[in-house]
């Protein structure tokens, strides 16, 4: 076998539990060849902390930056139609649908451990039925792929029906998005907000975010309006993010942004709206902020300065990123 260190191989993918066939069939995991070269894994030792284990025999091609996919069957009629590079035979690995383990190693002396992951029942890694395990592929690292957060259950299909990429990229994992923004109170206090009026209120973001969307709740009807975010210059200075005109409706709606994320760092921010129609928007009446406005028809491009204020409740409005 080619002489690998840690961190030349990077297990990416891991089918512990289809549903299209059965797992003595169907199970397979996938390698990414991180060496910077092409590499020979003949020798190739695989194991768990258990008592499964098998050798690679024979030689073992895989290039620089490509994926090899280890199956326990290479018959694609039986297996739910996955091409197998290496077929290690059911008998002599289970991958646990519960918890369980993968380690490679440069022989069975275990003297350099390549890579290994170890996964937990649905504690910290993905416990998907009939979709693989799947590493985000910003995380191709023998470090990051022990960490569950960088896992998500893949969401492409292959062969029969189940999902995975065996062979090819993994899928990106979805962006775990957050809100952001003051407080407000949820029992249902509310005001009637009115149309073609651009309102806001300041914001304070304790950290750097990327910014997707914007979220507002209301309590009843339902409105059209555009929301944006401005920079703080003792009021709303400068227009950074706005969504398109999207209709809001009872309860909470969130919206994303026109045009690409946008980069916010900590401090002061002014979120504010401008709807084509009068309605209900849920407020927290324990809390008071100075408020900006003005006149403004919906639809119209939004400006960059204001001068009216007042004192008002704040809108159960924020941000959404992460
Ligand atoms: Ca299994
Ligand atoms: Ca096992
Ligand atoms: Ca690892
Ligand atoms: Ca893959």
């Amino acid at each position: 076998m080619t002489d690998l260190v840690e961190g030349d191989l990077i297990i990416t993918e891991i089918m512990q539990n289809p549903s299209q066939v059965d797992d003595q069939y169907g199970e397979w995991f996938e390698l990414f060849n991180n060496a910077g070269g092409t590499v020979d894994l003949d020798g190739l030792y695989v194991y768990d902390l258990g008592s499964n284990d098998f050798t690679v025999s024979g030689e073992l091609l895989v290039e620089d930056g490509e994926f090899v996919v280890f199956g326990n069957d290479d018959d694609t009629s039986a297996n739910g139609d996955v091409d197998v590079d290496y077929d290690y035979s059911a008998g002599s690995m289970s991958l646990g649908n519960s918890d369980d383990e993968l380690y490679l190693a440069e022989s069975s002396s275990m003297a350099t451990v390549i890579d290994s992951v170890e996964w937990d029942s649905g504690a910290t890694f993905p416990d998907p039925t009939g979709a693989s395990t799947s590493l985000d592929p910003s995380t191709y690292d023998d470090s990051d792929n022990d960490d569950g957060e960088n896992w998500c259950e893949a969401t492409s299909t292959f062969g029969d029906g189940d999902c995975g990429t065996p062979g090819s990229d993994d899928d990106s994992c979805p962006v775990e998005t957050t809100e952001y923004g003051d407080g407000y109170d949820a029992s249902g206090n509310y005001g009637i907000h009115g149309a073609n009026y651009l309102l806001g209120q300041k914001l304070t973001l304790s950290s750097a975010i990327t910014l997707t969307g914007f979220g507002m709740r209301t309590y009843t009807s339902s409105a059209t309006c555009q929301v944006a975010l401005y920079t703080d210059s003792s009021g709303p200075a400068t227009l950074v993010a706005q969504s398109g005109g999207d209709t809001f409706s009872t309860g909470d709606t969130e919206v994303s942004l026109s045009g690409s994320d946008v980069a916010l760092t900590a401090g002061d921010y002014w979120l504010m709206k401008v709807c084509s129609e009068s309605y209900y928007m849920t407020e927290d009446t324990s809390s008071t902020s100075t408020t900006h406005y003005q006149h403004l028809s919906y639809g119209s491009t939004l400006p960059s300065s204001y001068s009216s204020s007042y004192t008002d409740h704040l809108m159960a409005a924020w941000l959404v990123g992460y």
